[in-house]
C-alpha cells in the first residue's frame, strides 16, 4: 500500500482515489502528514480528504499546479462593493470567503463571452509552475485565494512548532509516523506510477500491493451453488408473457464530439468544448421542461434584461452558477447561452423555500422585476418540477412483480451471502407460507441497480475488507448466484460506482473483458446506468444513485438515513447529478444524459444502503437498500445499512407489494 495511504489509515484518516493522486507526489517531499491532517481537521472539520480537502490543501502549500483554465467566483467583497446595501453582512462574508475561493472548472456557456461578462467579474486564472498569474475581465477583481492565504497565515507558524500527539479532536496521531513525516531528509523518494487517461481524467494505475495473507487466501466463487424450482412449484409467471421495453439506454445515444479545429488541436481543448456543449444540452432540455409550466410565460435572454424597457415582470431561465444565503435572502448568478446575471430573492417572497432546494448547476425559472443595476430581483423561483396530474395507466390482466434490489458488493467480507442465497431460494419456491408463495409465484422481473460486486482499489485499504481479492472471480461468484435465479424471471443489470465501469457518469455499461459472466447469463439483460425500463406500459427508471451525494449536506435536512428525500430533491430538478466539479464525476459527453426527460412511474436508486420509499407527484421514489452489512468505512462516516430487505413491486400500480425480510441470515 502506498505510504500516504498507509499513514492515513494509522491515524484513521481517509482519503479518495483522486485526493491521493493528486496529493501522494507530495507527500514527505513538499509536505509532512501532520500538516495535512490538521489542515483536513481544522479547515475543513472531517477525516476525508477528498479533491476538495487536497485542492485546497495544495493550494495553501503553493503546490497546485493547473493545465486548464479556472472560473473562480465572484467573491462577497465584490458583490459588497456592488451591491452595498442587499448583500451579506461581515459574518457571512468572513464565513463563506474560504469557500468562495474554491475554483470552479465548469466552462461558462461561451458564446456571450466579452460582451456581457463586464457586469460579473469574472476572474480567469491560469497557472504555470510555482507562479500564478491572473487575467482581468471585466471590472471588478476578487480571486478570493488572497483572502485564504491571509487566513491561513499563523497556521503554518503553528505547523512549524513540534507537533503534539492529539489534534484535540477524538482521532489521536500515532507519534512514530508523525515525526517521520515532520523530518523529511530530502531524499529523492521515487514514485513509480503509470497513468491513463479517461475522458481527461487521470487515473492512477498502480495496483496495490495484496498483503501476503489475502493472496494465499482461499475462497469460494460459489460454484456448488446449485438451486432449482421446488417441487410442485409451477409459478404463474411462468405463463405471463413478458412484456418489456429497454427505452433509455446510454449506449443507444449516438453522440458527435466535438472536433480539434486543426491539427494542433489538443484534447483538453475538445473536453472543454464537451462541457459547454453539455452544459448547453442540460440548458435546452430543462428550459423545454420548465417551458410546460404555464407559469413560466414570455422568457427573456439574460443578455438582453438590459435593453427591456418593461415595468413589468419577466422570466429568465438559466444555469445556476452559485448561490448564497444572507441575512436577506438568497443571491444567485444565473447563466443562458446569452449573458449572466445576478437574482435576488428575498425572504418576504413565497417562493424562498424553493431555494434551498436549487443545487449548483441546475435549472431553474425565476420571475421579477430587473433593475438597471443589474440584478433581477426576484419574486417567484420554478423548479422543473414534475406536473401535479395525474398518469393514468390502463390497467393489466394479471397481477404481476418485479423485485428491486442493488449494492449486493459481492466480494466483500461484509456481503451477505447466507441472506442472498437464501433470497435465491426464495426466488425458486422455498417459501415459509401460502401468501408469500403467491407472491414469488407472480415475479417476472428483476432490477439490479449497480454495486454488484465490491470491486478493487474503490477506497483506501480495501484489501483488509475483501474475502474475493480479484475483480473477475467476483463477477464469476455473482454471476454463479445469478445463475440459479429461474428463467422465467428477467433480470435487467446495470453498474455502480464499485463496478467495473467508467466512473463518471453516466456509465454505459460493465466492461466486458471482466463482467463477461453477467453478460453470458441467459435470463439477464445489462442495462446502462440510467436506464428507463418500460415494464407492462410502466417507465421504471433505474439508476446507482450517487447523485443523492449532491444533495445530502447541501440541502438543509436532508439525510443518507432517509434517501428518498434527496430522490425527491433530485426529481424536483429533474437531474441525476446537477452539481459539476463536486463529489460525483460526470462525464464530457455533449449530450447531458442525466436530465430525467420523461417523468416515470417508478425511480429505483441504490448506493446508500438504506431502504426507503415514498410517493412525489404520483411517482414511486424507492431506494432499494443492500446485501452488505455495516464495513469499517461506514461505521466511521456513520452510514448505517438495512440490508436484506427486498422489496416487490406491483407493476400495475408500480408501488410497493411488500418488503422481503432475510435479514436474519446476515
Ligand atoms: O456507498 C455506500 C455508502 O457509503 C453510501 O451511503 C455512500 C457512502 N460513501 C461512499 N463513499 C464515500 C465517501 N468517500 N465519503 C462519504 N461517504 C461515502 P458505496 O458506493 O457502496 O461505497
Ligand atoms: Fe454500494
Ligand atoms: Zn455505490
Amino acid at each position: 500500500m502506498d505510504e500516504l495511504i498507509k499513514d492515513l489509515l494509522a491515524n484513521k484518516y481517509l482519503i479518495t482515489p483522486p485526493a491521493y493522486f493528486v496529493l501522494s507526489e507530495h507527500y514527505k517531499k513538499e509536505f509532512a502528514l501532520a500538516e495535512l491532517i490538521k489542515f483536513t481537521k481544522q479547515k475543513f472539520n472531517t477525516f476525508i480528504i477528498d479533491d476538495n480537502v487536497a485542492k485546497a490543501f495544495l493550494e495553501y502549500k503553493g503546490l497546485l499546479r493547473v493545465g486548464v483554465e479556472k472560473y473562480v467566483q465572484t467573491s462577497t467583497e465584490t458583490m459588497k462593493e456592488k451591491f452595498p446595501k442587499e448583500i451579506g453582512t461581515a459574518e457571512t462574508h468572513e464565513k463563506e470567503s474560504f469557500f468562495l475561493a474554491q475554483t470552479i472548472e465548469k466552462p461558462t456557456l461561451k458564446e456571450y463571452s466579452g460582451k456581457s461578462r463586464e457586469d460579473i467579474g469574472h476572474i480567469v486564472e491560469s497557472r504555470g509552475e510555482g507562479e500564478v498569474y491572473t487575467e482581468e475581465i471585466g471590472t471588478s477583481i476578487s480571486t478570493g485565494n488572497t483572502e485564504i492565504l491571509e487566513s491561513l497565515e499563523g497556521f503554518d507558524n503553528e505547523l512549524k512548532g513540534e507537533y503534539v500527539g492529539n489534534l484535540g479532536g477524538t482521532s489521536s496521531i500515532s507519534t512514530g509516523t508523525v515525526e517521520e513525516g515532520v523530518e523529511y531528509n530530502g531524499e529523492e523518494v521515487e514514485v513509480k506510477r503509470q497513468v491513463v487517461e479517461e475522458y481527461g481524467a487521470l487515473v492512477p494505475l498502480e495496483e496495490e500491493e495484496i498483503p501476503e495473507e489475502i493472496k494465499e487466501k482461499k475462497y469460494s466463487v460459489y460454484r456448488d451453488f446449485k438451486v432449482t424450482l421446488k417441487e410442485d412449484f409451477e409459478p404463474i409467471a411462468k405463463e405471463i408473457k413478458p412484456e418489456f421495453e429497454i427505452k433509455f439506454d446510454v449506449r443507444k445515444v449516438k453522440m458527435k464530439r466535438p472536433k480539434a479545429k486543426n491539427a494542433n488541436g489538443k484534447e483538453g481543448e475538445i473536453i472543454i468544448r464537451s462541457y459547454e456543449n453539455l452544459f448547453r444540452s442540460r440548458l435546452r432540455k430543462l428550459r423545454k421542461i420548465l417551458r410546460e409550466n404555464p407559469e413560466i410565460r414570455g422568457v427573456v435572454d439574460i443578455g438582453k434584461l438590459g435593453y427591456i424597457n418593461s415595468d413589468g415582470e419577466i422570466t429568465i431561465i438559466g444555469l445556476v452558477n452559485s448561490k448564497r444565503e444572507t441575512a436577506k435572502g438568497f443571491i444567485f448568478e444565473v447563466e443562458d447561452t446569452t449573458g449572466v446575471t445576478k437574482v435576488f430573492i428575498g425572504k418576504d417572497s413565497e417562493d424562498y423555500k424553493k431555494a434551498y432546494d436549487v443545487l449548483l448547476d441546475s435549472v431553474v425559472a425565476f420571475k421579477g422585476y430587473y433593475s438597471k443595476r443589474g440584478i433581477l430581483f426576484a419574486n417567484h423561483l420554478y423548479l422543473p418540477d414534475v406536473p401535479l396530474y395525474k398518469r393514468e395507466k390502463p390497467p393489466l390482466e394479471e397481477k404481476v412483480y418485479a423485485v428491486l434490489i442493488s449494492d449486493i458488493h459481492v466480494g466483500s467480507t461484509e456481503f451477505c451471502e447466507k441472506a442472498f442465497m437464501k433470497f435465491i431460494e426464495w426466488l425458486n419456491g422455498n417459501v415459509g407460507s401460502k401468501e408469500e408463495e403467491e407472491i414469488v409465484s407472480r415475479i417476472k422481473y428483476m432490477i439490479i441497480a449497480g454495486d454488484v460486486v465490491d470491486g478493487i482499489g474503490i477506497y483506501p485499504g480495501q484489501y483488509n475488507e475483501l474475502n474475493i481479492p480479484d475483480i473477475f472471480d467476483q463477477y464469476e461468484a455473482l454471476a454463479n448466484l445469478l445463475s440459479n435465479v429461474p428463467e422465467h424471471i428477467q433480470m435487467f443489470i446495470g453498474p455502480g460506482n464499485h463496478d467495473a465501469a467508467r466512473t463518471a457518469l453516466p456509465q454505459p455499461e460493465f466492461y466486458k473483458e471482466y463482467a463477461k459472466p453477467l453478460y453470458d447469463l441467459k435470463n439477464a439483460i445489462i442495462i446502462s446506468n440510467p436506464a428507463l425500463i418500460n415494464l407492462h406500459g410502466r417507465d421504471f427508471l433505474i439508476v446507482h444513485g450517487r447523485g443523492i451525494e449532491d444533495v445530502v449536506g447541501n440541502v438543509p435536512g436532508v439525510t443518507h438515513h432517509k434517501p428518498a428525500m434527496p430522490m425527491v430533491e433530485l426529481l424536483k430538478l429533474r437531474h441525476l447529478a446537477p452539481t459539476f466539479g463536486g463529489k460525483v464525476p460526470i462525464a464530457p459527453d455533449p449530450e447531458d444524459l442525466l436530465v430525467i426527460e420523461e417523468v416515470p412511474d417508478l425511480v429505483q436508486m441504490g448506493h446508500v444502503h438504506v431502504l426507503d420509499y415514498q410517493v412525489y407527484r404520483g411517482v414511486f421514489l424507492i431506494n432499494s437498500a443492500t446485501w452488505q452489512a455495516q464495513t469499517e468505512f461506514q461505521k466511521m462516516v456513520n452510514i448505517v445499512p438495512t440490508p436484506a430487505r427486498v422489496p416487490i413491486i406491483d407493476i400495475e400500480t408500480a408501488r410497493l407489494k411488500t418488503i422481503v425480510d432475510f435479514t436474519k441470515w446476515c
